[in-house]
């Protein structure tokens, strides 16, 4: 940011702002705005829901029986019976979450400061977290990247969670230790894992994850920024900025997000 001595405000062109204040020369005192916005909720929200439900019943394995000629329907699984816990119940957690819940699934989100939600189990801060992990048996991480969130996709977290669960990661790269998920899925404690986002973008050719059987790779598009969507509210924050008003969505800084 030091390139831009006369800024009045930054605006992130996405949901994220890990991107920004990772800047050594973030100036202090400039308001940080950040998107909130239907399009990205949806895209997200349906990207969860495809991950969720190709997992649950059980897609690849019947995509691999396809490749095998083999006609043989596999043990039903019972919706009601299988959490799903969403790490973060804010703008897009919250969504997601509800998403869910409306279509049969046992729903708990784990946040930092205490919620109340309908029928959707809510579990705080670090106290809680092991026993929010006990019974998710799909994962989902939709937590900003700040210091406390960094690299808590990892084996202790795993080894929390019941045997066989599925991650699904569309937050950040650095939460997840990619290494663990590794010895997760080795070990059978991880079935499989749907990743959008990673510790390098784009995903080093080498990476193990491209050929891992277990592994779904999407390159970070679960929810793509759509210009023309998001247009109006970055005029509306310049206007605002200009005229001295109250700006919506900001970002606080302290917290990291
Ligand atoms: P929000 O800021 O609205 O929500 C963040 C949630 O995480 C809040 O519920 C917050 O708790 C919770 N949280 C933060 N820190 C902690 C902590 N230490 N312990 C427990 N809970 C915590 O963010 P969004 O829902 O809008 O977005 C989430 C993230 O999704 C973004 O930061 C971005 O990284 C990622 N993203 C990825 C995209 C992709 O294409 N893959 C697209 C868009 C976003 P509380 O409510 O108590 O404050
Ligand atoms: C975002 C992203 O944060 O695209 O909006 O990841």
């Amino acid at each position: 940011m030091e390139k831009f001595p006369n800024l009045n405000v930054i605006i992130s062109t996405g949901a994220g702002v890990d991107h920004i204040l990772r800047d050594p020369n973030l100036p202090p005192d400039i308001p940080i705005v950040r998107l909130v916005d239907e399009s990205l909720t949806s895209q997200m929200s349906e990207y969860i829901l495809l991950a969720v439900l190709q997992y649950h019943r059980q897609l690849i394995a019947y995509k691999t029986q396809q490749s095998q000629g083999v006609w043989q329907g596999l043990s039903p699984r019972n919706t009601a019976n299988c959490t799903v816990g969403i790490l973060g119940l804010g703008v897009l957690g919250l969504d997601i979450a509800q998403k869910l819940k409306m279509m049969g699934f046992s729903v708990r989100g784990w946040s930092r400061t205490p919620k109340v939600l309908d029928n959707i189990n809510c579990f705080l801060g670090e106290e809680e977290f092991k026993l929010f992990l006990s019974e998710c048996e799909i994962l989902v991480c939709l937590l900003p990247l700040t210091p406390k969130t960094e690299g808590i996709l990892n084996q202790n977290t795993f080894s929390a969670l019941p045997q066989g669960a599925y991650l699904i990661n569309v937050a950040r790269g650095k939460h997840l230790v990619e290494e663990d998920l590794l010895n997760a899925l080795k070990s059978g404690q991880l079935s499989g894992a749907c990743l959008d986002v990673f510790q390098i973008e784009p995903l080093p050719k080498n990476h193990p994850f491209w050929a891992h059987p277990q592994i779904i790779i999407t390159p970070h598009i679960a929810a793509k920024t759509i210009p023309a969507c998001v247009a109006p509210q970055i005029i509306e924050a310049i206007n605002k900025s200009q005229g001295g008003l109250l700006l919506k969505n900001t970002v606080d800084v302290s917290r990291g997000y």
